[in-house]
């Protein structure tokens, strides 16, 4: 049995991510919460509601553990502009009976890395503060977790919020700069990886004609950020960031071409903070702290979608 924790910053991206694990029969351990694309409370809000949805399909529960509400160090921002103002469009789902746990994010993850050393697989699909600031609190996660799948950065410094920064390591790239050299077995996905990925017309057409409900749903949430990736970000349709990386996470089949490299997280005041810089010659000497993904298998990863979208 697989366990993971999936660490969220709730809108559409992060929620298929969460029923990928699901409908693989994966054990979601925890939900963590963190800052990033929306308001805080209404990403606690998502993360609950598909806590609910994912119950009554399997019957078992999926905690929900509110982190970190801001970086380590400096302010961010939401980008609503590209998810809606709910993360899903202009929907409101609002979930209505699951509660947040009272434990932090934080002491979740490193409570469960106890109790499963050498077995948690951590999909960060968001801003990387709670994991950093776990590994502070408690640096043998390190060697407990087994492995940490990263949607972030950049390998060919095309960003999306600055121009050279992609937007979960901009939003805190003090925390991405200690998660990337603490000791993680980490995967990493780039930004201008996924772009070349997205779910063209004739899949797009495909999915609107299926009557699941997992279709339907997605349908529903991905309309807005398909609108804002094709007429903002010139992409033939929307993008999945965290369901690439998810997709890598459950079929390591899906990742084509993959090099172990140092990756260097730019965390200085100018134009490039929160850039990623991969030492792709070894320049600097320092040991690869990162298997980085440079291309994906495209029918194996469309394989992994539509076997949820199928599920249910
Ligand atoms: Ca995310």
């Amino acid at each position: 049995m697989r366990r993971f924790i999936i660490d969220c910053d709730t809108a559409e991206d992060d929620i298929m991510s969460f029923f990928m694990l699901v409908s693989r029969g994966f054990s979601v351990e925890g939900i963590t919460v963190v800052e990033g694309n929306i308001n805080f409370d209404q990403e606690v809000k998502n993360a609950l509601w598909m806590s609910e949805l994912a119950e009554k399909y399997t019957g078992r529960k999926y905690p929900v553990f509110p982190g970190m509400r801001r970086p380590i160090v400096k302010d961010y921002r939401t980008v609503e502009n590209v998810h809606g103002n709910t993360g899903v469009g202009e929907y409101a789902l609002t979930p209505t009976r699951e509660k947040p746990q009272s434990k932090h994010a934080i002491d979740a993850i490193i409570e469960l890395s106890e109790i499963y050393p050498g077995e948690l697989e951590f999909l960060a699909i968001s801003p990387l503060t709670n994991l950093a600031l776990a590994w502070l609190k408690y640096p043998r996660i390190a060697g407990e977790i087994k492995k940490v799948y990263v949607m972030g950065g950049t390998i060919h410094g095309r960003g999306n919020i600055t121009p050279s920064s992609e937007y979960n390591i901009w939003v805190d790239p003090e925390a991405a700069k200690i998660v990337f050299n603490a000791g993680f077995d980490i995967t990493m996905v780039s930004w201008d990886l996924i772009t070349d990925y997205v779910i063209e017309e004739t899949e797009w057409e495909k999915i609107k004609s299926m009557k699941t409900e997992m279709a339907q749903l997605y349908v529903k949430i991905y309309s807005h950020y398909r609108n804002y990736a094709m007429s903002r970000q010139r992409m033939k349709g929307n993008p999945h960031p965290d369901v690439i990386t998810t997709s890598v996470a459950i079929n390591p089949d899906v990742a084509k071409e993959v090099r172990e490299e140092y990756v260097i997280v730019d965390t200085s005041d100018g134009p490039s903070r929160g850039a990623t810089f991969i030492d792709y010659l070894g320049i600097t000497g320092n040991k690869p702290n990162a298997k980085v993904v440079y291309s994906i298998n495209r029918e194996k990863f469309l394989e992994e979608i539509f076997f949820t979208l199928g599920w249910k």
